[in-house]
């Protein structure tokens, strides 16, 4: 029997997550679908045979429903998550699990009060073949001791008029995790230093430059610009003691013609990780499937990160280093 997922919030991402789960994602069903444009709602359940639900926290109970994606607006991830925890179901929240510190804390206390996992989080780089490189090349050991990490994340074009602290909190959140992930350790100290504005930052500070630092003193510098202007553009490089390992923008193509040598740089980001998308949400599948814990981020992993975005946002207002302290993990997350 496939997994009948429930789908809360079909915009963008909601939307596309419903798309893979009918089309692309084997063992899944879209079973029921919910949004506040209901029109987006029938839209997205007529083109995956899903019923639409005019109450989330209705969809959430509903025995129609075996699993839930949460892909609804950031502030109101966190009561849809404990929902569905509540049910018993497995959720998968896209990023942020909460905006704010106190809202991933209490997801926490919810799934330890259950005894076992059942919320993932879709920082969906954990999925991509490159990150993916980058981290089994350092477990290798042949690199040897990992030393820094140097990620560029530049969007093409962002809402005007964005705020400076979504840079960090929608953005950077991103590098936040994939560091935690490819080091095994928490962050533990933030400094943020502010460039010349860009020509499109249009009021907000852009782009920021982070220098995060692990338990462990590996550094981990992030320049995040949101208006970059020619395209998106992800790359990490892992630098050790006896060699680095990088990951650029993959190009399927290179065109040469009159001398000269081009290739495409992706839109935005659902190009960029479509394929790591796909794989997200059948790792996830298969587990919900299985019984077994999903490689996503967990409850403590959406908490860190957000943890630590809201450190980082209080560095880049004050100017000056910031540490970041974690209570202990629970024994659920170790
Ligand atoms: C967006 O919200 C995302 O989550 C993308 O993955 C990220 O690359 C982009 O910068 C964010 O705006």
């Amino acid at each position: 029997m496939p997994v009948r997922v429930g789908v809360i919030g079909v915009g963008v991402m909601g939307a596309e997550h419903a798309r893979l789960l009918h089309r692309e994602v084997g063992g899944s069903e879209v079973s029921a679908v919910f949004d506040v444009d209901p029109a987006r709602a029938s839209a997205v359940a007529a083109s995956s045979g899903a019923q639409v639900w005019d109450d989330p926290m209705v969809l959430v109970k509903d025995e129609s429903v075996d699993a839930v994606v949460v892909a609804s607006s950031d502030p109101t991830h966190e009561q849809f998550v404990l929902a569905a925890v509540a049910a018993g179901k497995p959720v998968l929240c896209e990023k942020p699990l909460a905006p704010d510190v106190a809202g991933c804390l209490r997801v926490i206390d919810a799934e330890v009060t259950v005894g076992h996992r059942l919320v993932s989080v879709g920082f969906m780089r954990r999925f991509d073949q490159g990150y993916l490189a980058i981290k089994e090349a350092l477990v290798g050991g042949e690199l040897g001791r990992a030393l820094m990490l140097h990620c560029v994340h530049r969007n093409a074009r962002n809402a005007p008029g964005l705020e400076t602290s979504v840079l960090i909190s929608g953005s950077a959140v991103h590098e936040i995790d994939i560091a935690r992930w490819l080091l095994e350790e928490e962050l533990v100290a933030v400094t943020v230093h502010t460039p010349h504005r860009g020509a499109g930052a249009t009021g907000t500070q852009d782009p920021l430059f982070l220098v995060l630092e692990s338990a462990s003193g590996v550094l981990v510098d992030v320049e995040i610009f949101a208006n970059a202007g020619y395209g998106y553009d992800v790359r990490c490089e892992l630098v050790a003691d006896r060699g680095t390992v990088s990951l650029d923008t993959p190009s399927a193509i290179a065109v040469r013609v009159a001398g000269q040598v081009s290739q495409g740089v992706p839109a935005d980001w659902r190009p960029r990780f479509a394929e790591a998308y796909r794989r997200e949400l059948q790792d996830w599948v298969g587990c919900v499937r299985s019984g077994k814990s999903s490689r996503s981020a967990s409850a403590w992993d959406g908490y860190a990160a957000t943890q630590v975005a809201q450190v980082t946002i209080e560095a880049q207002v004050s100017g000056r280093r910031h540490e970041v302290t974690l209570p202990d993990k629970p024994a659920l997350y170790r």
